[in-house]
């Protein structure tokens, strides 16, 4: 796009949103064009922020008219490099920012209408003031919005219990790429009429088109929740104490969340401030969260019995249980600070893996050995929702070599992963979705059958190819 084009392209801009909502300085655009990791680093044209529905359709009606390639962008905390524009300088980021209303509570029928720019935590909160629960929760929920939610499918610690954003949504609201708006926000559990287009638009990662607002499930507020952490000697144990607080605990297990003992270290390093309550190390432990439809004694009773025969058999190390609130949220951060620890620690090789978790810990060895044997000394410090079978398998340098020449092996790591994760019928992409980190990798997994369909609906629905080309597929 030569000057002069740009020039007509931001001015018809600024006619949709004003001029003060068209950010070109790099001062303003610095933020957007850089993912969270600071992997990513592009250059936008412009990064435009709409403040209506109406404005979105506008910008996409420009965006078509001018064939200029549009990036959704909601809170920037995407792990997958989605939401990052490419350097050549002609595409727009469209941040949802200012789409931040809350539209509707029908706590009679249990739903709750957000824009796609409500933080998470904002969409919890209005739940919680209203006496219902918004279930969707993870670490980035202060910063993270419901549109990045629904494009990533976000899962988080919850989805043992509650599901993913997926099974969280009753309808959403859509621009498509050449500015015509789809109202399917319905507030119905059941309805046959068709295709669900709102799953195709629920983890499209931004290529389909922009969710303006979604209709979403409440449920009723615990009435107890309580927390315990227990230190185990292996995976296969963590395992299998999942099954045994199933059976225990049934709906009332809202999470599993397992620790690697490669993590502590980084913690500790980090966030020195956090305590760790084991003295001795433990090579895995488990975050298990029980909430309790009669009261906190219910549960702690519930909880303790489970921890107590473990603890007898032997096949828990130790075991804490939260007595208040503040040891609640001092375990929860324990397991929250992680992703920051690692970043802090340096760059390192994401996997966001997800395989049965019959498969899961004869997984963990064979993939860890393979890294020993390619890589002597790597930290594969796995942490995540071992509820969902999800582990965050992340590899970092051995202690003292250079973090960047590590990553540069990334392909090359990846492939000892993910080859095993396939050979266990796993997916390679749990939560964090595809974005650019993950697009080539989800090329040489999936079958060919799978990709052309997926093409075949990119090509319908975004025929221009304006709608976040390169992710995802290649374009
Ligand atoms: P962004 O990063 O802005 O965008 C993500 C993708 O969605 C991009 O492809 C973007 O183009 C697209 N997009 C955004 N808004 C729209 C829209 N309105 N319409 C169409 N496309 C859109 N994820 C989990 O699933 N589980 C976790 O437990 C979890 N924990 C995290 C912890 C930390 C500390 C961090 C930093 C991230 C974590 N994430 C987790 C990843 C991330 O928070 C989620 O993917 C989140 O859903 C992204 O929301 P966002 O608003 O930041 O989206
Ligand atoms: C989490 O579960 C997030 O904390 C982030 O999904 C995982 O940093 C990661 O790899
Ligand atoms: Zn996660």
């Amino acid at each position: 796009m030569g000057d002069a084009d740009a020039m007509v392209v931001l001015d018809a801009l600024r006619g949709c949103v004003g001029a003060a909502q068209v950010l070109t300085a790099a001062t303003d655009t610095a933020a957007y064009n850089e993912d969270w990791r600071r992997k990513y680093h592009g250059r936008a044209l412009a990064v435009v922020c709409p403040g209506s529905t109406a404005e979105v359709a506008a910008v996409m009606r420009v965006a078509t008219a001018h064939r200029v390639p549009v990036v959704a962008q909601g809170g920037n905390t995407g792990m997958s490099g989605g939401a990052t524009p490419d350097a050549s300088g002609r595409q727009i980021v469209l941040s949802t920012r200012r789409l931040n209303r809350i539209r509707h509570i029908d706590a009679a029928n249990d739903t709750l209408v957000a824009e796609a720019g409500v933080v998470l935590q904002a969409v919890q909160e209005a739940a919680r003031a209203a006496g219902r629960l918004f279930p969707l929760a993870l670490a980035a929920q202060g910063s993270c919005t419901i549109g990045g939610n629904l494009a990533t499918n976000a899962g988080g610690v919850a989805v043992l219990r509650y599901g993913s954003m997926r099974d969280l949504t009753l309808g959403v609201e859509v621009v498509t790429p050449d500015g015509r708006i789809w109202d399917g926000l319905r507030g119905l559990r059941k309805d046959n009429t068709g295709y669900d287009l709102k799953q195709l638009y629920i983890g499209s990662e931004g290529t389909l088109g922009i969710i303006t607002a979604a209709s979403l499930k409440l449920f009723p507020q615990p009435r107890a929740t309580l927390t315990a952490l227990m230190a185990l000697p292996s995976l296969d144990d963590a395992v299998r104490l999942l099954a045994e607080a199933r059976s225990a605990m049934g709906a009332g297990l809202t999470a599993f969340e397992v620790i690697s003992a490669p993590c502590v270290p980084l913690l500790q390093r980090h966030f020195p401030a956090l305590r760790w309550p084991f003295a001795e190390p433990h090579p895995v432990v488990v975050l298990v969260e029980l909430s309790d439809p009669e009261d906190e004694a219910h549960a702690r009773a519930l909880l303790e019995r489970l921890l107590g025969a473990e603890l007898d058999a032997g096949r828990v190390l130790d075991g804490v249980v939260a007595e208040s609130l503040q040891q609640t949220q001092a375990l929860w951060a324990l397991r929250e600070c992680l992703s920051e620890a690692q970043a802090l620690e340096g760059a390192h090789i994401k996997h966001d893996i997800c395989v049965p978790a019959s498969a899961m810990a004869a997984f963990v060895a064979d993939a860890g050995q393979a890294l020993q044997q390619a890589a002597p000394g790597a930290r594969v410090a796995w942490f995540g929702h071992l509820g969902d079978g999800n582990l965050h398998f992340n590899v970092l340098a051995p202690p003292g070599q250079d973090a960047a020449a590590f990553v540069a092996r990334q392909d090359e790591i990846n492939r000892l992963v993910h080859d095993r994760v396939a050979a266990c019928g796993g997916s390679i992409s749990a939560e964090h979705g595809l974005g650019q980190l993950r697009r080539d990798e989800n090329a040489r997994y999936k079958s060919p059958v799978e990709l052309a369909l997926m093409h075949t609906l990119k090509a319908a629905l975004d025929p221009l190819g304006l709608m976040a080309p390169g992710k995802v597929l290649q374009t």
